[in-house]
């Protein structure tokens, strides 16, 4: 496949402006004709019509009503003799949706009709100029039998619906519907199906009146109302933040069971991965349903973010989701309410970032925001572009300030409502709302986070002079070299930060007294001078992780301690308490020696769990040990074995030396009354299900059998999934005896209910590796009667959870996981390569194995790279993984 570059983008050479699409709905043969109204581009150079198309059954093709000569090149349908003057282009073409296992494009799912076109999905339904800057009015008539598929949907208003009465249409009916918004063809979406809704009639600020409505199938409703309620919060938050209103009379949300990504924002009808719409106390965990609020949210945040402005060309892919994943943690901090629950918020997207897109940035597949070529733009939807992006407009907002970003956004959407635009036309918008501001004096530079791949490291010396009186920051910063970026420019780092003395107590940084301000570093090397310092303090940097770098300060454990107990941030109160526990395992690591917690240590995390004033849900995250993906980033060779020996043996000492702490805890946050997903519950749940999981695992050790007897109850008596999967999870990650009958009863219990199942595969392919149990295990449950495939969450809850999230069963001596790897990443292709690329993306870091991991690994990529009819999806991994 070709590689496509940022720098080639030209215009299209014709514009299409309107169109017209008829769907006579058939899952063996669907006919589609397309009605469409073009007209040349004359600001490019005269050339031919090139519209795209993939997996279709041409039938016809009118200019203007009659039949046109064209010729197929490729994947492209070439009209050389287009009319100069606008002209009305038709075609008609078939496609079978029932055999699209590859999910993009239209397909069937559970016996209805579902749309995915972004990327470029749509010209796997009809030939069209597929691409985002291409924008048309879109007015979409479905016709289906009316007793499979009494609901039909497309995006905007719905226009008329009625029966179809000629002959050949018996017991078919038809629905019009009409979007006004002029959009790209990304966007479109079509729904049909025997569905049910959730309705609510809202009225917004505005005073508009709009209906909004879920819909899922029968049986699933009582699931939405936590959707519905994260709709309308979302609806609000945008109104009240960014005086962004919602523009439709009508908002559509669907469910579907079969889908490649969490959810779609298709124009007034956003469609889901039932894994991210439904939820139940009794089905869902906490973290399911904070999840679907952030991604409720996200779509509809994407109505201005992504379709009122949208992208030019797939590089400028951040820009509407790195705003838009800004946009929705923003949401989720401010629906959080308290600091520390908002603190909660930014330490678990910072924990997502650091486990996700910093392996990302430093491995094969590492790209700049922006990047600069694909061959396949499915590729792209990864952390980098997600949520560093997102990192890149959160510094925006850190160094205009919270109403300087506020009046960037206003300004962006007074200039290109309507258009297709870059990132550099949304960086102008806030700079330029913002002159003089430290991020317009020196814009050029700031924008190198969209050029420049890599995370940068940031250094910080500190040293006190005693006569003077004077305190001096020295930073110095480099980012490492990427495939295809040897040489790289300093970025611009803001640095939040705060002077501490040694008992805990802020210092005044100015004059003016105070205590907290922004550096912002712009060079190779730079310094910084406070005044009236009186004796050595503790730097607090990088609060609320300010920049998305790599910070070393070379802090020693008793500053870190300082900062623990007594920093105003949080979050850098709970990156201490990590960067202690990680200190330890890093120094048993690069030492070759057993791993031993020292008592302060021990002292720290039990003054934590004991601590009258924090949360809960922070305590959960300070007590949680660093992750072994963010633990491997830190080493220059990584052995996976020995990083989990050595968390292991964190764990198993935590456990023991505070069994009587873990106990009280445990007590003292059991919740009466009925289940609420709020922070506070969630935080007790959050602490009560650590302390369990430690005293199960500490039981296990000791051979009690009280704890996992107690883990055992409440997984049989628990009121909600939040409790039971937690107790389940306990027995499980132990390798308790209960284990297995505890699985056995919760897969009888759920055995009807999809996403509860895809936790118990996914709890089981997770669970620490001792002695391959856990891999045995996996590749028994690639034969179990519920394990396919074909369903994208059923086949991540085992694959993507066993290469992707356990690098202790995977990475094996013996090569198995890395076999079991190519015979799956293999199988997924012939299906669905997006997928399959996703759980090709597990080797992304196989260059910094230790042997025999990495020649193995290596191995295994280039067996995998030798098949000769790979999807271009799995072939550009693999082939940037050997590169
Ligand atoms: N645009 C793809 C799905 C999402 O990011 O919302
Ligand atoms: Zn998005």
């Amino acid at each position: 496949a070709p590689l496509i570059q940022r720098l080639d983008y030209q215009q299209p050479a014709f514009w299409i402006r309107k169109v017209d699409l008829t769907f006579d709905l058939d899952p063996a043969k669907t006919l589609v004709t397309s009605k469409m109204q073009v007209e040349r581009n004359r600001s490019v150079p005269h050339g031919p019509l090139r519209l795209h198309g993939e997996e279709l059954n041409l039938l016809r093709v009118l200019i203007d009503g009659s039949s046109v000569s064209f010729r197929q090149e490729g994947n492209e349908l070439v009209i050389d003799n287009a009319p100069d003057a606008d002209f009305a282009l038709e075609i008609r073409n078939t496609t079978c949706p029932e055999k699209n296992t590859a999910l993009s494009g239209l397909y069937t799912s559970g016996g209805s009709f579902f749309t995915q076109c972004e990327a470029e999905g749509f010209r796997r339904i009809t030939y069209f100029l597929d691409r985002p800057d291409v924008m048309a009015v879109y007015t979409v008539t479905l016709r289906a039998d009316a007793t499979k598929y009494p609901v039909l949907l497309a995006n905007g208003n719905l226009v008329s619906s009625g029966t179809l009465e000629e002959p050949g249409n018996k017991g078919r009916h038809f629905a019009v519907w009409s979007d006004p918004f002029p959009k790209p063809s990304y966007l479109l979406a079509v729904v049909a199906g025997d569905l049910v809704a959730r309705e609510q009639r809202v009225r917004t600020r505005a005073g508009k009146d709009h209906l909004l409505q879920v819909y899922v199938r029968r049986g699933d409703l009582e699931k939405t109302e936590h959707a519905m309620n994260s709709l309308i919060a979302s609806m609000v938050w945008d109104e009240a933040r960014f005086q962004l209103p919602l523009d439709l009379e009508r908002f559509m949300v669907v469910g579907v069971s079969d889908f490649n990504m969490g959810a779609m924002e298709n124009k007034g009808l956003n469609i889901f991965n039932t894994s991210a719409l439904l939820a139940s106390p009794a089905t869902a965990t906490d973290a399911d349903f904070a999840r679907i609020e952030s991604i409720v949210a996200h779509e509809y945040f994407h109505n201005w973010t992504g379709n009122r402005v949208t992208c030019r060309d797939w590089f400028q892919l951040s820009l509407k989701e790195g705003l838009t994943v800004f946009r929705d943690q923003e949401f989720s901090m401010d629906m959080a309410g308290t600091t520390s629950a908002r603190a909660v918020c930014r330490i678990q997207d910072v924990r997502q970032l650091r486990a996700m897109q910093f392996p990302e940035d430093s491995g094969a597949m590492a790209h700049p925001v922006r990047p600069d070529s694909y061959s396949e733009i499915n590729n792209f939807y990864t952390a980098t572009v997600y949520e560093k992006g997102a990192e890149v407009v959160r510094m925006y907002q850190t160094l205009v300030g919270r109403k300087g970003f506020e009046a960037g956004m206003k300004l962006y959407f007074e200039r290109h409502d309507g258009q297709a635009v870059t990132c550099d036309d949304f960086a102008a918008a806030i700079a330029d709302a913002n002159p003089g501001s430290a991020l317009a004096t020196r814009l050029d530079a700031f924008k190198r986070w969209y050029s420049q791949a890599g995370t940068p490291r940031v250094t910080a010396f500190g040293e006190h002079d005693a006569a003077a009186r004077t305190y001096t920051l020295r930073f110095t910063q480099q980012t490492p070299a990427t495939p295809g970026q040897t040489d790289k420019q300093p970025q611009v780092v803001p640095v939040v930060m705060g002077l501490l003395d040694r008992h805990g107590t802020a210092l005044a940084l100015n004059a003016n007294g105070d205590t907290e301000q922004v550096l912002v570093l712009d060079q190779a090397e730079q310094t910084f001078v406070f005044e009236n310092i009186d004796s050595e303090p503790v730097p607090s940097l990088l609060r609320g992780f300010s920049a998305p770098v790599v910070l070393h300060d070379g802090l020693s454990d008793a500053a870190l301690l300082v900062l623990m107990r007594h920093d105003s941030d949080p979050f850098n109160r709970w990156e201490a308490g990590q960067r202690l526990a990680l200190n330890r395992i890093l120094h048993a690591l690069r030492a070759g020696q057993p791993l031993v917690l020292s008592p302060v240590f021990i002292d720290a995390m039990r003054g934590v769990l004991n601590h009258p004033e924090l949360d809960p849900a922070f305590k959960e995250l300070a007590l949680t040990l660093p992750g072994e993906a963010y633990i491997a980033e830190q080493l220059d060779v990584v052995d996976p074995q020995a990083i989990h020996a050595a968390v292991i043996a964190a764990q198993t000492q935590l456990a023991s030396a505070l069994r009587d702490d873990w106990a009280a805890a445990f007590e003292a946050h059991q919740i009466q009354g009925g289940y609420t997903p709020d922070p506070v519950s969630s935080g007790k749940r959050a602490l009560a299900n650590l302390a369990l999981s430690m005293l199960v695992l500490d039981a296990q050790a000791t051979g009690d059998t009280v704890w996992p007897g107690k883990a055992y109850q409440r997984f049989k008596d628990a009121s909600n999934m939040t409790d039971r999967l937690g107790a389940l999870a306990a027995l499980v990650n132990a390798g308790a005896e209960l284990a297995a009958p505890a699985l056995e009863r919760f897969h009888a219990l759920f055995k009807d209910d999809a996403l509860v199942i895809d936790k118990w595969f996914a709890l089981q392919a997770r669970a620490p590796e001792s002695e391959g149990r856990v891999f045995a295990r996996v590749k028994a449950l690639t034969k179990h009667a519920d394990f396919t495939l074909k369903n994208p969450n059923r086949a991540r809850s085992l694959l993507a959870s066993l290469c992707m999230f356990n690098p202790a069963a995977f990475h094996r001596t013996d090569a198995a996981g890395y076999v079991f790897w190519a015979e799956q990443v293999l199988a997924v292709d012939a299906i669905n390569p997006q997928l399959a690329s996703r759980v090709a993306r597990a080797m992304d870091r196989w260059a910094q194995l230790a042997e025999p991991y990495r020649s193995a690994a290596r191995e295994a990529i280039a067996r995998v790279a030798a098949k000769s009819d790979l999807s271009t999806d799995v072939r550009e991994i693999v082939e940037r993984a050997l590169a």
